[in-house]
């Protein structure tokens, strides 16, 4: 490993100004401690605590040294000290412990030292641990595509490290050589778990010895010379574009894990000498920097600061209840109308249709990139999708990433926040979305809301997903549910050409994160899906469904490769003399619940077709929602025709009996009909 360059000198690191701001930072950290403490002991409604006691020096230190509002950090619960030293305000850190409404940290939605403040450029935090790492790669990635000066830092604990997350962050930190600082702070505990029972080979930068690019330190966290020096020069690093540091910050945990835990039963008390407040101080006595009279100003003037903001902190409102549902979603209206003008009358396949969609909003908007498993040039995509997208546009706009889907997802996350970019991520199959499912069920879909609006993800996530081609298992999910599941998430799924390009258009322009499912049995299909392509302004607005065909008998509904063949179907029960209206759904959340109601109210009848399996399928809601609102419009019990409650197998004769067939419909239409 190559040593870094001494970038500040001792005494410049050191001036007496600097010492003071630091030692301050240290004081106003710790004294909003005593008062949280406080707090809880005299029940002042706040019932979670988190003492950062022995964390202190770490992240002050970073928070020091960081220019703030320009670069960016993503500090865990136990690292306020960073988000003081940047100089978030402390009425609303203590504001934030009352879960007061306040501008930032969420404004009562999040618990206690969930840090979120964008003009300090700190992205909201969520109580997973570890999965802020990748979401800093993905700020990080962004930082360097726009050419910027700017430096990322992230912070986590030892036991974060044991998360795959980090790992893959550090990897694609160091592939991309990104300006990211990784911190990881080791107090040995993870709540009650010790260290040597959390690490083989215990919590040090040997993590990040395999990553060519990856500079690895361990230092002491409460030496204060040996904390300035690495992090002044890993800042350095960064900024120059040398690429990502890893450091290793042994620090004691001097309190409980939370008000919540009791450590004497797992271990013995701390050893206070190793705190780094009276450390700090005496080491600054005893180098010159700073007089005794000097230090209990600071101490005096620290404490009164944070008696002041407590005062302040107590005397914001606890937010409206009427507002408990407001950021769900960032408001949108579409800047351009919609046109009907067609690029040209000849039918495009799906495949097509999305691949000119990209292309055209990547032509439109500088900030519209594209990443995923396999889409950078030569492939294009294992479906073709994104194909000749590198070699139009760059590899910086349409690049490869490791096989990871929660870096894919983690990596939109962070590349979104900046305001200009616009990721188009792909997931190779829906049946693997799952290893990132954290990330898009857990973070993603919820940053709006839970940062109270501050952040937004406009982010769109592509997935092949569902069956009939032979994939078994692992080729074949439908996973729709799942997704409508995660308030916060839109869900795509087109049926025929033409709606895919609208839809994706749209999908591209919308401020909110969008999951765009595609079935890869409709790529090629031209039967029922290759339309007419529609032209570069043409959108689709989203909670639109469609009559795809008119009847009076029997509504069907349905979404994805079942459209098709509900109106097939239709097409065939028609000679009999059953008139099926048949619905597109094309999107499921926002979900057209009206058009529904509106065809129920005229036949009286409805079935609900989709390949899913049934059990808590999309068509269980749907139904639900039939019972309740439309109850007295039914002429019969809604039916639905699913996948069976099995994985769908390879073979066709298993698949064909797991996957609902034409027949399966028609039989269920003719019962449904003569009811
Ligand atoms: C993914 C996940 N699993 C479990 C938890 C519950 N939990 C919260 S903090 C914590 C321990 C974290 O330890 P460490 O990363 O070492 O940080 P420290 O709290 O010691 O600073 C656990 C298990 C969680 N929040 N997220």
């Amino acid at each position: 490993m190559q040593a870094l360059s001494v970038t500040e000198s001792f005494t410049a690191l050191f001036s007496k100004e600097r010492a003071t701001a630091l030692l301050r930072i240290l004081y106003r950290t710790r004294f909003i401690d005593e008062k949280m403490g406080k707090w809880v002991r005299q029940n002042k409604g706040a019932t979670f605590f988190l003492s950062v006691r022995g964390h202190e020096l770490v992240g002050g230190f970073a928070g020091l040294l960081l220019q703030s509002g320009i670069d960016w950090a993503l500090p865990y619960y136990r690292d306020r000290a960073c988000a003081v030293g940047l100089g978030a305000s402390l009425a609303e850190l203590l504001a934030s412990f009352l879960a007061r409404d306040i501008p930032n940290h969420s404004g009562g939605r999040m618990m206690p030292e969930h840090f979120s403040d964008p003009a300090l450029r700190i992205p909201c935090q969520s109580s997973c641990v570890g999965s802020q790492f990748l979401q800093a790669v993905g700020v990080a990635k962004s930082v360097q595509l726009r050419g910027a000066k700017e430096v990322v830092y992230v912070s986590g604990g030892d036991g974060s490290t044991s998360q795959g997350d980090f790992h893959e962050a550090l990897n694609f930190a160091a592939l991309h050589r990104l300006p990211i600082i990784f911190v990881i702070q080791d107090n040995g505990w993870a709540i009650s778990v010790p260290v040597e029972e959390q690490t083989a080979g215990g919590c040090s930068s040997h993590f990040g010895s395999n990553y060519v690019g990856l500079e690895c330190r361990d230092i002491d966290g409460c030496d204060p010379a040996e904390v300035g020096e690495i992090f002044s020069q890993a800042i350095e690093r960064a900024r120059s574009g040398e690429g990502p540091t890893l450091i290793v910050a042994h620090v004691p945990r001097l309190g409980p894990h939370s008000s919540s835990d009791d450590p004497k039963k797992y271990r013995e008390e701390e050893d206070s000498s190793r705190d780094p407040i009276p450390r700090l101080e005496e080491w600054l006595l005893s180098q010159g920097i700073l007089t005794e009279e000097e230090v209990k100003e600071a101490r005096d003037a620290s404490f009164q600061e944070v008696e002041e903001a407590g005062r302040e902190a107590e005397s914001f409102p606890f937010p409206d209840v009427k507002t408990v549902t407001d950021h769900l979603f960032k408001s949108f209206v579409p800047s351009s109308p919609s046109t009907e003008e067609t690029l040209s009358s000849e039918s495009v396949v799906i495949m097509d249709a999305l691949n000119h969609a990209l292309v055209e909003e990547m032509e439109r908007d500088a900030g519209v990139i594209v990443f995923g498993q396999d889409v950078a040039k030569g492939k294009g995509g294992v479906f073709g999708i994104t194909r000749r997208l590198t070699e139009r546009f760059g590899s910086l706009r349409c690049f490869n990433t490791p096989l990871a889907e929660s870096t894919i997802v983690g990596l939109a996350i962070g590349l979104s926040f900046d305001g200009f970019h616009k990721p188009v991520a792909e997931i190779q199959f829906a049946d693997y979305s799952w290893t990132g499912m954290n990330q898009l069920l857990n973070e993603l879909a919820s940053i709006h809301y839970r940062s109270n609006g501050a952040w937004h993800c406009p982010v769109v996530i592509r997935m092949p997903y569902g069956g009939y081609i032979q994939g078994g298992p692992y080729h074949s999910q439908s996973i729709e549910a799942f997704l409508c599941h995660a308030p916060g998430l839109k869900v795509v799924i087109p049926s025929n050409a033409s709606d895919a390009k609208r839809l994706l258009k749209m999908a591209i322009r919308d401020p909110n994160p969008v999951i765009f499912l595609e079935h890869k049995a409709l790529y090629r299909q031209r039967l029922f899906s290759a339309r007419p392509e529609p032209g570069k302004e043409d959108l689709l607005p989203f909670g639109q469904a469609i009559s795809v065909r008119e009847g009076s008998d029997i509504t069907l509904v349905a979404w994805g490769m079942m459209v098709g063949m509900g109106v097939e179907v239709a097409g065939h029960l028609a000679a009999e003399g059953i008139s099926v209206e048949v619905i597109d759904l094309r999107t499921l959340s926002p979900l057209d619940f009206q058009s529904i109601a509106n065809s129920v109210k005229k036949t009286g009848k409805c079935l609900i077709l989709h390949e899913a399996p049934r059990t808590c399928g999309f068509g269980a809601e749907l139904a639900a929602r039939l019972a309740e609102e439309c109850f007295s419009f039914l002429d019969a019990p809604v039916v639905r025709v699913t996948g069976k409650d099995c994985p769908v197998p390879y073979c066709k004769l298993l698949e064909e009996a797991v996957l609902p067939q034409s027949e399966d419909v028609k039989a269920a239409l003719r019962q449904l009909a003569a009811y």
